[in-house]
């Protein structure tokens, strides 16, 4: 596999409502989308999953570009490759950076599928033809709003709802959603918001049958939280502090976690996802695919990547209706009764709109080997 070019497009997209975290509140959604052609033309897709702002890690779209730019790119349009597994070792010399890494090995994966005829999820060694999904509801102006929000999107049938939490909007609101909700497969998501020092109030919370606190501490820890979930009957899920297999290892031999998201792009890609996952389902850790308010690219991929054995709960990855008027791919990601059915067409599997994504261009920039 030779890649001749690499277009790189920096992309706008408007949010269908805010997305409010414990750090602030999105309205649009600025990314880089990353294209690589062969030397057939053939086209593979990928996408940064780094925000404007570095309010969930440090990388930012502009940190992406520089990386891509003058150190990622490079290395790729270098030499050919064999599959896309030799990134891992092509990009070690560079420290971290993981969702910049992430945008241009997920594109190299999408081509290399397309070209070996092979669907992004069999690619990867994915089994399963349909995956179940939950929805991840923002922190809302009242617990009215929240409820109203909640009862649709489980009437819809997504398979467990997450709600994000903050010191504020946290026990007094679970109860509410508990007592409306008796039975709902229901998470919380506090992203770092709390600390140590809020043991007790975390504590407060085992009594609504959480499936699981989502990175109650700080982004970079796995200390604390072995400290915290020692604490707590409900499981700790790790999401901010895994950027590694190597990470993932030491978060469960310390007992920080008992579940892990998986995010392509924090982790550096589709090989070391893999490998994490490899990793938890030989120590018995469910894990999940998390989301990054991505457009239909970023979901195609998290959507193969869930169809792996051991990602056996609901994950992020909701339909592209619910953050975007129109997205960038067809036909648009649809979810069923909480299921999304695997496209089985190579590659993402999934065509990208042209019209669509010079729509949502700022700018672009073109690279050649
Ligand atoms: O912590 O999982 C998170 C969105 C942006 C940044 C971080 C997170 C999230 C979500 C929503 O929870 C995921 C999605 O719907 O794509
Ligand atoms: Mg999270």
């Amino acid at each position: 596999m030779k890649i001749k070019q690499v277009i790189l497009r920096h992309m706008e997209m408007e949010l269908k409502s805010p997305f409010v975290t414990s750090f602030g509140a999105f309205t649009k959604k600025e990314f880089i989308l990353v294209e690589a052609i062969d030397e057939d033309g053939v086209s593979g897709w990928g996408e940064s999953v780094a925000f404007h702002s570095p309010w969930y890690n440090e990388e930012t779209v502009k940190t992406n570009w520089h990386m891509l730019e003058d150190f990622l790119l490079p290395l790729v349009l270098q030499k050919p490759m064999e599959h896309p597994n030799e990134l891992r070792q092509r990009f070690a010399a560079i420290r971290k950076n993981h969702m910049a890494k992430s945008a241009i090995e997920g594109a190299v994966w999408d081509l290399y599928a397309r070209k070996s005829e092979l669907s992004l999820s069999e690619a990867l060694g994915g089994k399963k033809k349909e995956i179940e999904v939950g929805i991840s509801i923002g922190i809302q102006k009242s617990v009215d709003d929240l409820l109203r929000i909640i009862e649709r999107y489980s009437g819809e049938g997504y398979r467990r709802i997450k709600m994000k939490i903050k010191p504020g909007w946290d026990v007094e609101v679970v109860r509410e959603v508990r007592r409306r909700f008796p039975d709902l497969p229901l998470m919380a998501d506090a992203n770092s918001a709390y600390s140590l020092e809020d043991a007790e109030r975390l504590q407060a919370l085992d009594e609504f049958q959480l499936m699981m606190i989502e990175q109650p501490l700080a982004a970079d820890d796995i200390v604390d939280h072995a400290t915290l979930q020692a604490k707590l009957h409900t499981p700790i899920c790790l999401d901010e502090s895994i950027h590694s297999w190597e990470d993932a290892k030491k978060a469960i031999q310390l007992g920080s976690c008992k579940i892990i998201n998986i995010k392509i792009g924090r982790v550096g890609g589709l090989t070391e996802a893999k490998l994490i996952h490899d990793l938890c389902q030989q120590h018995g850790i469910p894990v999940w695919c998390g989301g990054m308010l991505e457009s239909g690219v970023g979901r195609a991929h998290n959507i193969a990547l869930t169809t792996l054995e051991n990602f056996v709960m609901p994950g992020d990855t909701a339909a592209s209706s619910y953050y975007w008027e129109r997205d960038i791919i067809d036909p648009e990601v649809t979810v069923h009764n909480g299921v999304i059915h695997v496209p089985q067409g190579a590659g993402i599997g999934y065509e990208v709109n042209r019209q669509q994504v010079d729509r949502y261009t700022v700018f672009k920039k073109i690279y050649d080997a």
